[in-house]
């Protein structure tokens, strides 16, 4: 137990060591459950989730936020789901519930909204709405309200019931924006010819991500009908019915689509990890598989390592034997385990903010013995295993940025990355120079005889 964790007993369930006594066989770690209160969690809301992760990203509707200014404000552009149009990120929507709302009730306002921002913005292809806590709790019926502004505007109004309290973190979100995507717009149209082809599925287009890994798929002769949900647009939804395979990149937010699509249109689904070299490949190998185009896999694979590898090999040399504390959402987490090892590094540490069992048994399969493992850490936890376990690399994101660089431990952003993009074979060069800059930069020891100086504090 670490010993932050004397006053608040509940956390001890929540972590674990591989190889300990209570971790003996299989990872026996809770997670998945309520935050226990007075501890300060990282997690966020079911709206987080649904507007800013599975939603938020669709390049060509109105993300409108039902609910006091400030849910809006909190999900403003802080996640670079890129799209080839600035549209979905340049502008925010928010209906603006005031006191007189919440008594009054927001339905007529909801429906002005929406009325006024399609008017306002004739180029949307239609209006996506996000209930938050305050509408749910006083009894709106934002979805008789969609309906009618649907009429109203002739496009689609979309209600996502997401309302922040629904779950016991943003993951809820996740499943929300799932299901309401698959029952309201799988399926309401038609592609224009037959396809051959997959969705990609649970990838957001992170700084440009698709930039490395369309054309990997382009060039290995499948085509990609719709990416679920990074620079998406609402018909690319409604027609990814017609794929042959899904394949889902992140597991935990999106695999309940491809279920739902396995269920009601028989198409089958693989997980892939498209980070770090041989996980691409792999991620290749399973896609080609399927299409049977393995040839052509083995082909490309062989010619991308051939301009990869001789450009990380400096990164890896530098790199070798270093250690890294890995806090992500969920999966990342369990994705670059592997891509740390390939960079010479070893995962010392590993956390994640709303991971489920799945997640848990993920990362407990491929970290060596001793490997700490944490779920739904504090700021406090974090504090301490920076402190006692001096990894040479933390990376996490922008709310552990700051308490890295006042620890004096090298810090890479993992959610929004440094530079970016990270993703495919070429993308791995970028992420290996970022993480090179930041461990072996000489500013960390500094930070650290600073903030400690001998004898006493500073
Ligand atoms: Fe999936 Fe994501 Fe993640 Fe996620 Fe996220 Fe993210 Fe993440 Mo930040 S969809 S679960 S809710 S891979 S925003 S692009 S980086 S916490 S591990």
């Amino acid at each position: 137990m670490l010993k932050c964790d004397q006053v608040i007993p509940e956390r001890f369930r929540h972590i674990a060591v591989k190889g300990s006594e209570k971790c003996a066989k299989k990872c026996e770690i809770a997670c998945n459950e309520p935050t226990t209160p007075g501890d300060m969690t990282e997690r966020g809301c079911t709206y987080a989730g649904c507007r800013g992760v599975v939603g938020g990203p669709v390049k060509d509707v109105i993300h409108l936020t039902h609910g006091p200014t400030g849910c809006a404000f909190y999900s403003w552009g802080y996640r670079p789901h890129l799209a080839d149009t600035d549209f979905h990120r340049e502008y925010i929507f928010v209906s603006d519930l005031e006191e007189k709302d919440i008594i009054f009730g927001g339905e007529k306002k909801l429906l002005e909204c929406i009325v006024e921002a399609a008017k306002e913005f004739p180029e949307a292809k239609g209006v996506f709405i996000y209930n938050t806590c305050a509408p749910a709790l006083i009894g709106d019926d934002g979805r008789d309200v969609a309906k009618q502004a649907s009429e109203l505007i002739g496009k689609p109004v979309v209600f996502f019931p997401c309302e922040g309290f629904r779950g016991v973190s943003q993951s809820q979100g996740h499943h929300v924006g799932n299901l309401t995507i698959f029952t309201e717009l799988v399926g309401r149209e038609e592609p224009e010819k037959p396809v051959y082809g997959i969705n990609l599925v649970g990838e957001y287009n992170i700084k440009g991500d698709l930039r490395y890994i369309l054309p990997l798929f382009k060039e290995l002769g499948v085509e990609v009908l719709t990416t679920f949900t990074g620079n998406a647009s609402i018909e690319e939804l409604k027609r990814m019915h017609r794929a042959k395979l899904n394949v889902v990149h992140c597991a935990r937010s999106a695999t309940y689509i491809a279920e739902m699509m396995k269920e009601a249109y028989g198409i089958p689904y693989i997980h892939v990890t498209l980070w770090g070299l041989e996980n691409t490949a792999k991620a290749l190998r399973k896609t080609a598989e399927f299409f049977s185009l393995e040839k052509e896999a083995e082909r490309l694979i062989e010619k991308e390592m051939q301009y990869v590898e001789p450009r990380i090999e400096p990164y890896r040399r530098a790199l070798e034997g270093k250690t890294v504390f890995i806090y992500q959402g969920a999966p990342r987490a369990w994705h670059w385990v592997q891509l740390m090892r390939e960079l010479g590094m070893e995962v010392i540490a590993i956390a994640t903010t709303f991971g489920h069992r799945d997640d848990y048994e993920r990362i407990f399969k491929q970290v060596k013995e001793g490997t700490l493992i944490i779920d739904n850490p504090n700021a406090l936890e974090i504090e301490e295993v920076l402190e006692e376990l001096e990894p040479d690399l933390f990376i996490s994101g922008n709310k552990e940025k700051y308490l890295a660089y006042k620890l004096g431990r090298a810090f890479v952003n993992g959610h929004t990355y440094d530079s970016g993009p990270y993703a495919g074979f070429r993308g791995m060069i970028r992420f290996a120079k970022d993480i090179h800059r930041a461990v072996t930069s000489p500013v960390w020891k500094l930070v650290r005889s600073r903030a400690k100086p001998a004898g006493g504090a500073s």
